[in-house]
């Protein structure tokens, strides 16, 4: 039997995450590792593997998700300072877990590009 999706679990709330906010589309929760003084994940409450995945339909739940880590830097007093929103989409851009999510960072300065 295959391993359930772990973001899969933490949306149907078998699986514990700091969760700081759910709507009908999309659950975000602080990252477990985080690589910055804010590191938020927003993730679809539907799975979808990777970006690569994504079809037309799928536009306004993308847009959401972005709307969201707009709404969330905000609330995390992110927004003024600046912050970065990045999909990895695949192996080489370091995609590690199988169900899209959008990355949230903030509180520091970033350097460019990302290696
Ligand atoms: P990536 O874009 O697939 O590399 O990012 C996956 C992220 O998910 C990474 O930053 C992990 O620290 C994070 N994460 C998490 O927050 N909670 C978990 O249970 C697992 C991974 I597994």
């Amino acid at each position: 039997m295959s391993k359930p999706c772990i973001f899969c679990e933490i949306v149907a709330g078998r699986m514990d995450a700091d969760v700081i906010h759910r709507d009908d589309q999309v659950v975000a929760f602080h990252d477990i590792h985080p690589q910055a003084p804010t590191h938020v994940l927003i993730i679809p409450r539907r799975h979808i593997e990777s970006m690569v995945d994504i079809q037309p339909d799928d536009a306004s739940l993308i847009g959401h998700m972005h709307l969201t880590a707009k709404k969330l830097a905000h609330e995390l007093g992110i927004a003024d300072t600046g912050y970065r929103s990045i999909f990895n989409c695949g192996r080489d851009a370091g995609q590690t877990v199988w169900h899209i999510h959008l990355h949230l960072m903030g509180g520091r300065s970033m350097g460019w590009p990302p290696w």
